[in-house]
Order: C-alpha cells, then structure tokens, then sequence
C-alpha cells in the first residue's frame, strides 16, 4: 500500500504552515493532475462525518489521502474551533500512514478560503492520489471553492420544503448532492425524494446531470453509492480532458 512517506508527512505540514503564516509567498510547485474532491454543506450537515467514511474506501483502493479540513475563525476574536478533525478520528485513520489530516482556520480575511490556498492544494496534490477539502459551510464558500477542486460535494440536511432544497442548491456548481439519512430525522426518504426530483434534473455547462444520493455516514448505509458516483465523475472529466483539442 503506497504511503506518504515521513519527510512528505514533514514538508507538507511545515510547507502548509508557511502558507499560512506568508500568503503571499512565492514557491515553485510542479503540477499535478491528482484529484481534488471538494465537501461543501452547512455547519453540522454531516460533512466531516461523511468524510471519514470517503477516506478509507479511497484507502481500501490504495490511494493516498490528503484531507484539509477548513474551518472559520470568530471575526470578532480571531480564532477558530478546529474540531473537524474530532469527527474523523478513529484507530484506524490515526495509525494509517497513507492519509494526511490537517485542519485549516479561515483566519477571519472575510473570504472563507485564504489567498494561499490554492498553494496548499497544489503542495498537498504532489504527494496524494486525491485531496478532499472540507469548506467553512455553504453560500460564499461553495462557489469560490468550485474554482478549486475537481469534484464538488455538497451535503444536505433533510429539513425543510423544496423551496428551502432550492435555496440548499445554491452550490449550483455542486456536482453530487449527498442527503444525509440521520436516523433522528424521520423526513430524509422524502427529502431525498424530493431532491432527487428538483437537483436531479439539473445539468451543468459541462453537460454533467447532477447525481442525489441518501447516505448516513454515521452507519455506513449508502456511502458504497455516493463512492461510485464520485468515480463516475472522475471518469467524465478525464473524458472531457482527453477530449479538449490540444492547443
Ligand atoms: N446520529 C447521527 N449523527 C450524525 C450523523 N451525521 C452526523 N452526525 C453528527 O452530527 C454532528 C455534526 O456532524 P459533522 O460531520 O461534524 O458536520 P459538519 O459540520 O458538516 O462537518 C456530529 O456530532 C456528528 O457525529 C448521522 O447520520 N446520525
Ligand atoms: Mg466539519
């Protein structure tokens, strides 16, 4: 099983604190045609969770997993709840040397990305087969991390009415809508009914239609669907690139 090595482990997290530390700092990075996932939702909508099923059904595939997990700092005080990272913990990701965590605060800049994220991204791309972004929530968010990943994720909470999924599809960039089935809600088979009937229809430029799945993370059900569905789009844009005339 390929790892991400101890000096890779060293140079992403001091190279990533550098980011941090000097925005603007320049630095040259190899390009790297590693897949990028983004996981946009709402505060509590199940993201972190989600992720924490995503990341060993890549691992069981073999690839090596950068996960950055972003969250907001108070703007008013200036610091941040890092707690995602307390929702993906378990033996089995803590000992596992293919995977690399690593939690992220928006600083209070305003934007919900820093400037040197897109840096981050393209350091964490050279020693991963996929990085997963986890975002600050969603509305601003989501649409400046489309410009970022490859693959856009949005988590959805079964609450409210089809006019709330409407305003829920904001990310209207989102690529795979993932309802999440908590069991304490009784209305995600509906919700998911309905969404599958209003975001399921919807197609972006790119001609991709918009996929739903139901899934609990908590207890695995579904998470096989929403795995599938996340190749079956890696796959069209490979498609697409190989498509592009070359310039
Ligand atoms: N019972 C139950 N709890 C869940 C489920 N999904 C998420 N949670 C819990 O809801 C809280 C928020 O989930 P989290 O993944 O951190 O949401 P995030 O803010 O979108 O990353 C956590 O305490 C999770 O354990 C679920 O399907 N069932
Ligand atoms: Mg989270």
């Amino acid at each position: 099983m390929k790892k991400i090595g101890i000096l890779e482990r060293q140079a992403l997290a001091y190279i990533i604190g550098c980011f941090q530390k000097y925005p603007t700092m320049e630095m040259h990075i190899d390009s790297s045609d590693t897949w990028v996932i983004g996981v946009t939702g709402v505060t509590g909508a199940g993201k972190s969770t989600l992720i924490g099923r995503l990341i060993p059904s890549f691992r069981k595939k073999g690839m090596r997993v950068v996960a950055l997990l972003i969250d907001p700092s108070s703007k008013k005080r200036g610091w941040a709840i890092l707690g995602d990272r307390r929702n993906l913990r378990s033996d089995e990701l803590d000992c596992d040397k293919g995977l690399f965590i690593r939690s992220l605060a928006t600083r209070g800049e305003g934007f919900a990305l820093t400037d040197s994220f897109s840096k981050i991204i393209a350091y964490s791309k050279l020693f991963s087969d996929v990085v997963i972004v986890e975002t600050a929530g969603a509305g601003q968010t989501d649409v400046e991390i489309r410009e970022h990943v490859d693959t856009l994720v949005q988590v959805i909470e079964p609450l409210g009415d089809s006019l709330n999924l409407e305003k829920a599809g904001q990310s209207e960039e989102a690529n795979i809508f993932v309802v999440n089935d908590r069991e304490d809600f009784r209305s995600g088979k509906k919700f998911f009914a309905s969404a599958k009937l209003v975001l399921g229809e919807q197609c972006l430029d790119d001609g991709w239609r918009k996929k739903v799945y139901l899934a609990n993370a908590e207890t695995g059900s579904g998470i096989t669907e929403v795995v599938e569905g996340l190749f079956i789009h890696k796959k069209f844009i490979e498609k697409k690139q190989t498509a592009k005339p070359a310039t």
